[in-house]
């Protein structure tokens, strides 16, 4: 993905008329739109060929299955049109190969989840996120997924991973998480939802949010 404006838009809305209205008024200040259960359930897989003719789309479906499941579900999602997936890493390594794969096969991206952002992503993930983040750096992913809302949990993963792979922060604004904050701990992007595109103007509320990363 392209750092440009260093924020990438989470897209929880349900209907496909607000997600293109919502999508074409922050086109400008976001690098890439996140699309998760919320849209593509209502909408289905076909929105997301839909909004890459806006911005490139990342598939967050925290892939979490069997090897052979989480091969399906990748080949689905990148057919669409999405440039990247977001997987869980504690299903283990054959499992988060399998996605490595195909996502080679393509060209695009794989993020591992690490240490969620909300107040239970500490109970089972703290003792295992280090460890998350190494198995995404050896089985060669793009990036990890870290809490903006513990910077410094940003910090100690960015010092397991290196310079090689991409931090993408979620945890920004409604869940508390202060942009700058996280970028100067070591994120490469803010993940946005609610703050953006709850706002009156989702444009300007993105806008903002680029200018307190001085991007
Ligand atoms: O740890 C995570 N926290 C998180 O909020 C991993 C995620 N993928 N997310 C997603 O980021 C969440 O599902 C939502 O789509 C987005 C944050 O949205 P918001 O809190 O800014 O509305």
């Amino acid at each position: 993905m392209e750092k440009k404006n260093r924020l990438i838009l989470a897209l929880d809305v349900t209907d496909r008329e607000n997600a293109l209205r919502i999508a074409n008024e922050v086109s400008d200040y976001v690098d890439s739109i996140k699309v998760g259960y919320p849209l593509v359930l209502g909408e289905g897989l076909g929105i997301v060929k839909e909004l890459v003719e806006i911005a490139p789309v990342i598939a967050d479906f925290k892939v979490a299955d069997i090897p052979n499941t989480d091969r399906l579900i990748c080949e689905h999602v990148f057919n669409a049109g999405a440039a990247g997936i977001i997987t869980h890493g504690f299903t283990g390594r054959d499992s988060l190969d399998s996605c490595v794969k195909v996502a080679n096969d393509f060209g695009t991206d794989v993020y591992v989840v690490t240490e969620m952002s909300h107040p239970g992503g500490v109970e089972f993930f703290r003792p295992v996120a280090e460890d998350i983040a190494k198995m995404a750096v050896e089985a060669g992913a793009s990036g990890v997924v870290a809490p903006a809302t513990r910077p410094e949990r940003v910090k100690d993963i960015r010092k397991i991973i290196g310079e090689e792979l991409s931090i993408i922060s979620p945890g920004v604004g409604a869940q508390g998480g202060s942009a700058a904050d996280v970028i100067r701990a070591g994120a490469d992007w803010v993940i946005v939802g609610r703050s953006i595109y709850n706002s009156d103007s989702p444009a300007e509320a993105a806008k903002k949010i680029c200018d307190e990363m001085n991007c």
